[in-house]
Order: C-alpha cells, then sequence, then structure tokens
C-alpha cells in the first residue's frame, strides 16, 4: 500500500499550465466522441525541460496532436505522456479524439448514464475518463463545450451560448479545475425561478428533474433563493453566471456536486412534498442545497492547489452551511444536532483506524478521503478559529481571503496566513488542528478556597495510526460560572488553552460556583470531568447555554444507561424526574425538548464504555437502553396523551422548523406511549397522517416493539414506485429489526425484486442500515458481518467508491471482544482476497485489518 500513496510532501507545481479548452461531445450509450482542443503553456513556476504527463483511464485514444502533428506515443493504463522533445518551446495546441462508453460506467465517476440521461461526475479524478487532461485542482482553465445528442435537454457549466437542433455550446469564463466540468443530456423538465443579485443582475434559476418530478422541485429552489440572499448578505459574496442550473439524478455516489454553474444532485437530496419527505428530508435538502451553492466562492472561484487541501473547500464550505441553517432555523438545536453527528462519525473514526489528520498526509485513493474528519472535523476547526479571534476578525479575515485568492488554488498555509494578516495572531501552534489526528481528551478539575475558583486543565490527545506522539493544542474552552440560583456570575467567557496543564483563577465569588464547561460545544474534544449527578441535574435545568443544558441531559442518561450495562442499575428518579421536567416544559423549544427525549445510541454507548476501557456488550447495551426507554415511557404515561394532542398541528404541512420541532416532540411521545399501549396510537397515527413525517413516524414506533406488519404492507402497496419513498421502508426494517434478526431481515430484503444493488441509494439504504443496528451487526453469530462483507466484494468490481466507503462499517473493531474482533477480521481478510479488489476498497480494508 505505502509503494502507491501519494504524499503531499512530494507535490510538485503542474509543468504546464492551460490558456484555454474546447470540447466536443458526440454523445452515443456506448461510444461517446470526445474531442479536446486544449491550449497548454509551459508553467514559469516550474522551470526546466519537463515532459507533460496527460491523465486518461479507460478512454479509447483515436487520434491525437501538437499543433497538427499527430502524437506517437502511446497511452499506458494511466495516461498519456508527451515527452519534451516533441513539445514546442512555447505555447501550443493540444488536440485529441476520445471514445468513451457511458452506458457501461457502472461506477457512476466520469461520464456516465442514469436512467437513460447522461450525466457526469468529476471530483476527484473523475475527469480523466473522460478524456486525456492534466486531472488536478491547479491547473485552471476556461472552458468552452458544445454537446451534440438528440437529448431534449443538453447543459454544461457557464452560459449557454450557442444552440440549435441537436446541439448546444456553453461558455464558462471563469477558469476552473476539471473536476468542477459538468455535462447533462437528458429529457429533463424545469421549475425554473429567478434571482436578481445584490449589484442588479438577474440569475435564471432551473431544477432539472425527470418529467412527473418537477412538482417536487419547489423547496429545493426555495433553499437556493434563500441560500443566494444569505451568502450577499452575510459574506458579501455575489453570484456570477447568467444561470444557475440543478439537475438531479438517481444513480449517484454522494450528496451532491458543486460543479460550476451546473449543480449535479442525487434526487434523495432534491425532490421533497410533505407527503413524500421527512422534516428530516427538508432539512438536508436546505442544507446541501446551501452547501453546493456556497461551494461557488469557497471551492471554485478559490479551489483547492491539491487534493490534500480538501478541507480548504468542505470544512469551510460546512461551517458556512451549518451558520445558514442555524440562520434559517434555531441555532441552539442546529447546534446539538450537528455535535451529535460529529460524535457519531468523526469521533468514532478518530477513535479507530481510520484516524487521519484534517489534513492528510498521504493517501492511496483520495476518494477514501471524503470523510467526517475532513468535513465535519474541518468545520469545527474553523468555528474554533472564529471563536478565537472573533467575529469582526473572522469577516476580515474572510474578506482578505476572498480578495487574495479569488481565481487560485491555494493551500491551508495561505488560509491561516489571512487570518494572521487580517488579526496578527500567530497561528503556528493552531495549525496543529490540521496536521495532528485524534480527539483531544481534556480533563477539567476544581478548586475552591477563599472567594477563588481555580479551574485545571489538562489535555492529552491519544496515539493515532502513524502518530504515536501528539502536541498541545490551542484549545478555546467557552466557561460560564452559575450560582446556586442558576443566576449567570460569570457570563460565557472563551479561556485559551495552549499548554497541556492549564489552570485558571476567577476571584471575587461569593459561593462557590458551578461551572458550565466547553459551551456551545466551543471545541471538538473529549471533556471529562467528574460531575455529580445532582450537578448535571441542575444544569439540566438551569443552564443559560443551551447547548450546555441539552449536554447535561445526555451526560445523566450516558453515566446511567453506561452503569445499567456494567452494574445492573436501573434507571431512578434523578434522571427520570429531570427528564420528565424539561419534556413538559412548555417553555422550552419543542425541537429542543424531542433532542433531551432522545436517548444516547447504541454505537455511541460502545464507543465510550470502549473509551473508560470497558469492552461493550452490544447485546446488553442494547436490552439497558430499551429498558430505560421503558421506565420513562412509565414515568411520563400519564403527560403523553396530553402531550401528543396539544403538539398536533392545525392546518395545512409547512415544513418550517418550528412546525417540525412540535413534531419532532409528538413523535418522541408517540415512541414511548407505544411502549406502554401496545402500538394502539402508533397504529391510529399511521392511519392518520398526511406527511412523511408521521408516516414514517409511526411505523418505526411500531416496528421499535415488533409490530407493523400490517402498516409495512399497506406502505408498500402506497409507495411501491416511489423509489426515494421506498428507500425508507427497506431502512426501516432493518434499523428496527431485533439483534437476532437483523442479518436475516437484511437477507430476505436484498431477494425483494425491488432490491437494485446497483443504484447506491438503494444499497446504502438496506446494508447501511445493516451496520446502522448496533446490535444486529456486531450480533455474536457474525452473521451481519459475513453478509456486509459478501455485499462488499459483489458491489467493488462495479463501483468502488462506495463499495469502500461502506467498509467503514468495521471501523470500530477493536472496540469489541476477542471472538468479533477475530470475526471481522476475517471478514477484512476476505475482503482483501477477493479478485481484482479496487484500490479504494484494498486501501480501506488494509487500513482497517490488525
Ligand atoms: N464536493 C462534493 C462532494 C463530492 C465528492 C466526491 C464526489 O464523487 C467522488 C461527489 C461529491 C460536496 O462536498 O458536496
Ligand atoms: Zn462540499
Amino acid at each position: 500500500m505505502t509503494d502507491t500513496a501519494i504524499r503531499l510532501a512530494d507535490y510538485l507545481a503542474p509543468s504546464h499550465l492551460i490558456e484555454s479548452v474546447a470540447l466536443t461531445f458526440r454523445l452515443a450509450p456506448e461510444a461517446t466522441l470526445v474531442l479536446s482542443t486544449i491550449r497548454f503553456t509551459p508553467n514559469k513556476a516550474r522551470p526546466g525541460s519537463h515532459d507533460l504527463r496527460l491523465d486518461g483511464e479507460n478512454l479509447t485514444l483515436i487520434e491525437a496532436a501538437i499543433d497538427g502533428v499527430p502524437v506517437t506515443a502511446e497511452p499506458d493504463e494511466t495516461g498519456l505522456t508527451l515527452p519534451w522533445a516533441d513539445l514546442p518551446e512555447g505555447p501550443f495546441t493540444f488536440t485529441a479524439e476520445v471514445e468513451i462508453s457511458p452506458a457501461t460506467n457502472t461506477a457512476l465517476e466520469g461520464l456516465y448514464m442514469s436512467n437513460g440521461m447522461y450525466c457526469t461526475q468529476c471530483e476527484a479524478e473523475g475527469f480523466r475518463k473522460i478524456t486525456f487532461y492534466p486531472d488536478r485542482p491547479d491547473v485552471m482553465a476556461p472552458f468552452r463545450v458544445r454537446i451534440e445528442s438528440d437529448m431534449p435537454v443538453l447543459l454544461s457549466n457557464g452560459n449557454e451560448t450557442a444552440t440549435g437542433p441537436g446541439w448546444a455550446e456553453w461558455t464558462d469564463p471563469w477558469p476552473k479545475p476539471a473536476y468542477l466540468f459538468a455535462l447533462v443530456a437528458g429529457d429533463l423538465i424545469a421549475h425554473s425561478a429567478g434571482f436578481t443579485t445584490m449589484s442588479g443582475r438577474p440569475v435564471a434559476l432551473n431544477i432539472w428533474v425527470r418529467p412527473g418530478d418537477e412538482g417536487r422541485c419547489a423547496y429545493a429552489m426555495d433553499s437556493l433563493i434563500r441560500s443566494m440572499r444569505w451568502d450577499e448578505q452575510t459574506y458579501g459574496r455575489e453570484y456570477d453566471l447568467d444561470v444557475f442550473n440543478i439537475v438531479a439524478v438517481d444513480d449517484f455516489n454522494m450528496g451532491a456536486m458543486e460543479n460550476k454553474g451546473l449543480n449535479i444532485f442525487n434526487s434523495k437530496y432534491v425532490l421533497a412534498l410533505p407527503e413524500t419527505a421527512t422534516d428530516d428530508d427538508f432539512a438536508r435538502i436546505e442544507a446541501i442545497i446551501a452547501h453546493e451553492y456556497f461551494h461557488n466562492w469557497t471551492g471554485n472561484r478559490i479551489t483547492c492547489r491539491d487534493w490534500f487541501q480538501l478541507c480548504l473547500k468542505e470544512g469551510l464550505t460546512v461551517f458556512r452551511d451549518q451558520q445558514f441553517s442555524g440562520d434559517m432555523r434555531s441555532h441552539a438545536v442546529k447546534r446539538i444536532e450537528d455535535v451529535l453527528t460529529l460524535r457519531a462519525r468523526q469521533f468514532r473514526e478518530d477513535g479507530g483506524p481510520l484516524a487521519h489528520p484534517v489534513r492528510p498526509e498521504e493517501y492511496v485513493e483520495i476518494n477514501n478521503f471524503y470523510t467526517a474528519t475532513v468535513y465535519e472535523k474541518g468545520a469545527e476547526v474553523i468555528g474554533m478559529l472564529k471563536r478565537l479571534v472573533g467575529d469582526d476578525g473572522y469577516a476580515r479575515a474572510l474578506d482578505l481571503y476572498f480578495q487574495r485568492h479569488d481565481g487560485e488554488a491555494a493551500t491551508i498555509e495561505d488560509w491561516l496566513k489571512v487570518f494572521e494578516d487580517a488579526t496578527g495572531r500567530d497561528l503556528a501552534q493552531f495549525k496543529r488542528w490540521y496536521s495532528e489526528a485524534g480527539t483531544p481528551r481534556l480533563k477539567a478539575t476544581e478548586d475552591w478556597a477563599d472567594g477563588v475558583w481555580t479551574l485545571h486543565l489538562e489535555q492529552v490527545t491519544p496515539p493515532t495510526p502513524g502518530q504515536p506522539l501528539k502536541h498541545p493544542k490551542v484549545i478555546p474552552v467557552a466557561l460560564g460560572l452559575l450560582n446556586g440560583n442558576g443566576d449567570e456570575v460569570l457570563p460565557t467567557t472563551v479561556l485559551e488553552m495552549t499548554e497541556a496543564k492549564q489552570s485558571f483563577r476567577f476571584d471575587k465569588l461569593a459561593t462557590r460556583p458551578i461551572p458550565s464547561i466547553l459551551r456551545g460545544f466551543s471545541a471538538p474534544v473529549i471533556l471529562e470531568r467528574a460531575t455529580s449527578p445532582e450537578e448535571r441535574a441542575f444544569l439540566l435545568a438551569h443552564d443559560t447555554d443551551p447547548f450546555n443544558k441539552w449536554e447535561a441531559g445526555r451526560a445523566l442518561a450516558k453515566d446511567l444507561l453506561a452503569r445499567m450495562v456494567t452494574d445492573n442499575a436501573s434507571p431512578g428518579p434523578d434522571w427520570l424526574d429531570a427528564l420528565a421536567r424539561v419534556a413538559t416544559d412548555d417553555s422550552l423549544d419543542p425541537a429542543f425538548r424531542a433532542l433531551a427525549l432522545r436517548l444516547p445510541g447504541e454505537d455511541d454507548m460502545a464507543q465510550t464504555l470502549h473509551a473508560s476501557g470497558i469492552t461493550p456488550d452490544p447485546a446488553r447495551i442494547h436490552a439497558a437502553r430499551r429498558q430505560m426507554a421503558d421506565a420513562l415511557a412509565r414515568r411520563l404515561q400519564p403527560e403523553l396523551a396530553g402531550l401528543i394532542d396539544s403538539l398536533a398541528e392545525p392546518g395545512p404541512f409547512t415544513p418550517e422548523a418550528r412546525a417540525a420541532g412540535r413534531r419532532a416532540l409528538r413523535l418522541a411521545a408517540l415512541a414511548l406511549v407505544t411502549r406502554t399501549d401496545g402500538g394502539l396510537r402508533a397504529a391510529e397515527a399511521f392511519r392518520s397522517a398526511n406527511n412523511m413525517t408521521e408516516e414514517v413516524g409511526a411505523l418505526a414506533c411500531l416496528l421499535d416493539i415488533g409490530r407493523g406488519q400490517s402498516e409495512l404492507d399497506t406502505f408498500e402497496s402506497r409507495w411501491g414506485k416511489d423509489r426515494l419513498v421506498m428507500d425508507k421502508w427497506f431502512s426501516l426494517q432493518i434499523l428496527y429489526a431485533a439483534p437476532e434478526a437483523t442479518a436475516e431481515t437484511t437477507r430476505r430484503l436484498t431477494d425483494h425484486p425491488a432490491f437494485d444493488w446497483k443504484n447506491p441509494n438503494r444499497f446504502r439504504s438496506v446494508l447501511g442500515a445493516l451496520s446502522g443496528n448496533h446490535a444486529g451487526f456486531h450480533h455474536a453469530s457474525g452473521d451481519s458481518y459475513r453478509l456486509l462483507a459478501d455485499w462488499l466484494i459483489r458491489l467493488d468490481p462495479l463501483n468502488p467508491q462506495t463499495a469502500a466507503r461502506m467498509s467503514t462499517a468495521f471501523e470500530t473493531w477493536a472496540r469489541y471482544d476477542a471472538d468479533r474482533q477475530a470475526l471481522i477480521q476475517t471478514e477484512l481478510d476476505r475482503v482483501l482476497a477477493a479478485p481484482g479488489l479496487s484500490r479504494d476498497l484494498a486501501e480501506m480494508a488494509e487500513r482497517m485489518r490488525r
């Protein structure tokens, strides 16, 4: 593996730059012709006599020429080298004619077909499957594209500059790397709108979908318009083309892609109606539309020098979409949700064999580094930077970033330098957040004497693969102090920790304060502090910081669940009463109350137990968590019916946050009632639901108590023709299967005629649900491990990217007992022995293998 690794340290500037690119596509499913005319110029930043290496994979080269002189060099497996001796001294024109086969491209990378429509996915290195090109992000060029096809709608990047029967020409004036290239041709229909930018320029907006889906685009369009306005108002960023097109495709490896002026989306993140999409779907659509739109500046106008800098665009763009969703909805609720995701995905990654820095230093397959660490921890690092330099400093740094680097391919060094220049701060130590993997543990203890309260902090980052030794990081610790009445005696203050051990003194206090540490989750660390249940309950009731208020309840629940698993404890009044008070407190946001009622996840619990030196038993965790839910249901029983009734939404469905929060709390209450009424109320809720949130919400309640078969059948006959809705039907049955039935349920569903395993959404909805059912996946029989490995081996030759991504289900093996470890290692070995294994899956399996 190491001999094929690509290293940041080996970066060399490109030998040649590109002045312009012209492409012609003659589309045909199995024999598309790609004609390219590329104007190259030697790169002055890389003096010397260099061959020109062009990337190219799975291409049939018909002919190529340099300034009209045929090229005699032959391509190899990964590209074509134009020897220095054949290159003119100054600028020259390279032309090529290449044939490709989109219809047989199952990897969904490059030019491929989905439901009879042509589309592309070029990030990270897909353009090399379209034609010979220096497929690296630091080579930027303006593109002209001509598409010839009898498909009615022909789209590419930029503005449409000419069109006629059977062809269209698109011109993108903004220099871009090849990974932002896109082309779409199909029988599509547009949901259209318009937008006037802050300087008064009109922009045509279109969301292109298959005929029949045009009625499901309104929410995505509304989200797009709000994103465009927000980026103007918040970051001063204006859109820069005459048109912004979005296309929804059913077969897509990821969520969506920010191609310049032509975003391509997994249809799951575009199409939504109240009847077909849940509140979570609506929120995700809003966030992803915003994310891709925001890339226009953070990613496209300023791109990455190389793929090691991926977090430069992704961390920043996630941070921006999180800010946007907070502004559109509730900052408190959004922060809690983001931290839940961070812990579930990034802390999990950071604590296992796949841990890597936010800016990795080497990779074998870059597609394996579109990770929670690069995205979510990358966003956290920016949040910390903002906390340290303040809102004004952040705004000045961002202005400088856009001014200094517009049109460039930049690095993390460039990014940190704008903060240093704009604020005068030295960020040398802060940079460790980019280079060191692992989640720091922050240990907190206190002293109290003579009106002086002292907080002692100690940071330790555990070793991660390839990085045995860690260094102290700059940790912004937001702190507030409360007195016994719940009044704030110290409002939120950011302490700046820079040493391995550091103490902070607070004097002139009348009474011993109750600290609220790491408010707003001010740094992506694990806070360790011995805290009594009484103190947690106090903070749950009184903390003025909404994140820490929620966190106190969470910690209370996790402490209890841990004791239930290890000591057979049972839920007592401290937790039950504290939670009941929050659940029924009408002065609190219903969305917040719903989050407070959500019990800790089983995977999260396994991670926590492992971190404290206890080998987690998945079956015990599962049973204890259910026991916890039962106790809560009994405690709240007198209130639940009233709560459910009072939260009924009069009037038509709206996806906005307020209504969604009420539905979330209502469903949380319904889930509890279901544990005591045998499903009566949930069955009724399923029957009367007029939106997908309540329909699947009620169904989930029933499945969770082992009922709901007739509702499943009703659901299937109602939605059998709707791919996106049926993905939910597949997932739910597996997620809520009993541990011993999970593998069998999954196997049965893979035999279902609608299980189209070549469609990534459907594959994920089944095999992703298998690994999402913690106790079922880790069932002692090892059946689930085997089943997943079988399917990874089967998918890999067709779609290595998705197979590799789903293999991360095994990344937690080291948490479990020796038997489970051995079972997982056997499966990883079996994957590694698969003939013709892809580089993608091979890299992942090798990194995970003991
Ligand atoms: N840049 C996109 C994510 C993306 C990455 C890779 C893809 O194919 C390998 C597709 C999409 C984003 O951040 O939304
Ligand atoms: Zn992105």
